[in-house]
């Protein structure tokens, strides 16, 4: 799930860094029936979307089927409960149940993968074929498995997603041009989400808010996203670390992205405040307003450090 969202956003910043700033699709005024390939071809994205809205409420109903099974077993202990269920493993790890124990272990084994676009470069410029064999090896090193194949690899990372390359030099122009490319692509990530009914009611709101005031357009869509990737810890800075899903994904398909958002952290201290986001985005500062989705959650709010 996490790897076609990234592939629907790395396509997404291919079309509108392609397109340039017109995010409208133009309707024809009279829809040619002929053309029956693209119309199936709207129909095999619809089926993707209805088949997506099926898969989550799978997830849900099997969400309340353990819940329920949890709440039968505190009356009645015979129904066994995999302890497993609420168990959350790290990357390269799942779990593992020992009678009514349950602890993480590495991945015995990935997925082969023959499709090149699930290569990874590493950060030590090696291209691995997934990041599941990334995760997989760094936890071996981890846990001082036999089978590590080196103790360094217990620090090795994903750098980006495709195989290493070297990548073209982000040039004076085309860096000049890139905040205004980089606000179209963020507002129509939001839209997309939003059409898609993947934002909390909340950016829904300023979703909703952004189609409707111009002004608000790029702010609203800037503010999100910053608010979306502070969130390992939320607490009001972007560190290089939470990058990582805007950054990896799109390396290898727009080479500026990288040296972007290295001119973002102006202080250099590690860490992308509200203000630097909006100023590398040529934003006005006034509407770079903090309304991040827990302000009106306090019970999820981290306080600030
Ligand atoms: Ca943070
Ligand atoms: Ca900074």
């Amino acid at each position: 799930m996490k790897w076609s969202l990234l592939q629907i956003f790395g396509l997404l910043a291919l079309v509108c860094l392609a397109y340039g700033d017109d995010p409208d699709v133009d309707i024809p005024d009279d829809l040619n029936f002929d053309d029956l390939e693209e119309l199936e071809d709207d129909e095999a994205l619809l089926r993707e979307v209805e088949e997506k809205h099926m898969e989550v409420d799978i997830d849900r109903e099997n969400e309340i089927a353990r819940d329920v099974a949890m709440a039968f077993n505190k009356i009645n202990p015979r129904v066994e409960v995999d302890p497993c269920t609420k168990v959350h493993c790290g990357a390269g790890r799942v779990c593992q149940a020992d009678g009514n124990k349950a602890s993480c272990v590495c991945i015995p084994d990935c997925p082969v993968e023959a499709d090149p676009r699930r290569r990874v470069c590493t950060n030590i410029n090696e291209t691995w074929s997934s990041d599941c064999e990334v995760y997989r090896q760094r936890c071996l090193c981890d846990t001082k498995d036999p089978t590590c194949k080196n103790q360094k690899l217990k620090h090795i990372h994903i750098d980006y997603y495709g195989e290493c390359k070297q990548l073209p030099e982000c040039t004076e122009d085309e860096m000049n041009d890139f905040p205004r490319r980089m606000r179209d692509w963020l507002f129509n990530v939001m839209r997309d989400l939003a059409e898609r009914s993947e934002l909390s009611d909340y950016y829904m709101q300023m979703e909703l808010e952004a189609e409707t005031n111009m002004t608000k357009r790029w702010a609203n869509a800037a503010v999100w996203k910053w608010c979306d990737l502070d969130g390992n810890p939320p607490d009001r800075s972007v560190s290089r670390h939470e990058l990582f899903p805007i950054r990896a994904p799109l390396v290898s398909l727009e080479h500026c992205i990288a040296p972007f958002l290295e001119s973002c952290d102006k202080d250099d201290n590690h860490r992308i405040t509200l203000k630097e986001w909006g100023n590398c985005l040529e934003l006005d500062e006034d509407e770079m307003l903090e309304r991040c989705d827990d302000i009106i959650k306090p019970s999820t709010t981290t306080p600030h450090p």
